[in-house]
């Protein structure tokens, strides 16, 4: 699907959004009618400014670098000094870049990509065959071992949203940074995030319809992680295992973190949906799926290495929720590292840097623990 020019059509009706558009993790922004706007308005902790700032975004990471963060009007810079920075690939350890450089999202002749093979796996959670997309580096060998991303979708999409969408460069991004070292080869799992045992059932903007998307941390770790991990030649545990996703994926991503932080080492939540804690917004109105003070990891949990929120600094569909997420964890004294992405909307300028800076994270933590 080439999805690049889809516009969410922006009204009060929900049956009147475009499908496609978040299915693929793209959002085209309309200056006229910025939703955006409409969320800021009906949020609960509304009138947070879209105005670009970025906190301190290093400085809660494991590698522990020494990040400052600069603002000069809507232009946010972010600058490191370590003394560890390696010139030759460009990476500088612990640093947050807002954007993906062109580097790693340029296909090179010079590197072998793999391709997406779609297959199906038995859901015990579900009741029935569920489909799954997978990225297995381009020598992929059983007599190596791999660590995996889980890496979700948003709202009416499928294991297929990533792996249809060209713009979201996310095969070159992984690939390069495998190819110039900074992390392993890594296998890249996009699965059905709508973990219904009624196969009719579908996605919609209302409590009933969105019930499946919670449900599938259990689809997750029962019965997808399972297969994985029989299936191909995966490294197991959490330092090996990293989970991330896009809006709805992002909420997702942030709830199954919280609730299961021994089973994933590096995550990542960009562009977080409304509706893991109570709010209401042009869409609906959320139940929550956990309550603010909930909004933390348990007395003694281990948690993980690394725990990325990001957002767009224009994100017409999210909003500033986000960054409530972000501010919530920071008052219930969750470590994370929260950044934006200046002039970037719900698209894949956002995706491509959420991943890029979790694989870059990766690199930089796992290089520490092996020093
Ligand atoms: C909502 C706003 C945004 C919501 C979901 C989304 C279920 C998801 C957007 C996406 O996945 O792109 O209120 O409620």
């Amino acid at each position: 699907m080439e999805a690049g020019n889809e516009q969410v059509n922006m009204t009060n009706e929900s049956t009147e959004v475009d499908k496609n558009a978040f299915a693929a993790g793209i959002k085209t922004e309309d200056a006229e009618n910025d939703p955006a706007e409409d969320i800021k308005n009906e949020s609960t902790q509304g009138g947070a400014e879209n105005a670009a700032k970025t906190e301190d975004a290093g400085s809660k990471t494991e590698a522990d670098s020494k990040t400052e963060s600069t603002e000069s009007g809507s232009k946010t810079d972010i600058k490191t000094e370590d003394p560890q920075s390696d010139t030759t690939t460009g990476i500088v350890n612990g640093e947050i870049e807002e954007r993906c450089p062109a580097i790693y999202e340029t296909t090179r002749d010079n590197v072998s990509y793999g391709e997406f093979i779609h297959d199906t796996y038995y859901s015990e959670t579900c009741g029935m065959e569920r489909g799954y997309n997978i990225l297995l580096p381009a020598d992929y060998s059983e007599d190596k071992k791999y660590p995996v991303l889980y890496l979700l979708h948003g709202i009416f999409g499928d294991e297929y949203s990533f792996s249809g969408d060209k713009n979201n460069k996310i095969r070159e991004i992984i690939t390069n940074m495998a190819a110039d070292g900074i992390i392993e080869e890594t296998i890249l799992v996009c699965p059905n995030m709508y973990a219904t045992s009624d196969p009719a059932q579908k996605p919609g903007f209302d409590s009933e319809s969105v019930k499946p998307y919670d449900n599938f941390i259990n689809d997750l770790i029962n019965d997808l992680m399972p297969y994985i991990e029989k299936k191909y030649a995966v490294l197991t545990g959490r330092d090996n295992t990293y989970l991330a996703g896009f809006s709805m994926g992002g909420r997702e991503t942030v709830f199954i973190t919280l609730s299961r932080p021994e089973l994933f080492g590096y995550v990542c939540a960009i562009s977080a949906a409304p509706g893991i804690v109570p709010a209401k917004d042009k869409f609906m109105t959320h139940e929550g799926q956990i309550t603010e003070s909930e909004m933390r990891f348990a007395d003694g949990a281990t948690e993980p290495n690394v725990f990325i929120l990001c957002c767009g600094t224009r994100d017409s569909v999210v909003g500033t929720y986000p960054k409530q997420y972000h501010e919530l964890l920071e008052a219930n004294g969750v470590d994370h590292i929260w950044y934006e992405i200046t002039g970037a909307d719900h698209d894949n300028n956002a995706i491509k840097s959420g991943l890029y800076n979790l694989l870059k994270q990766i690199g930089t933590g796992k290089s520490k623990m092996n020093r």
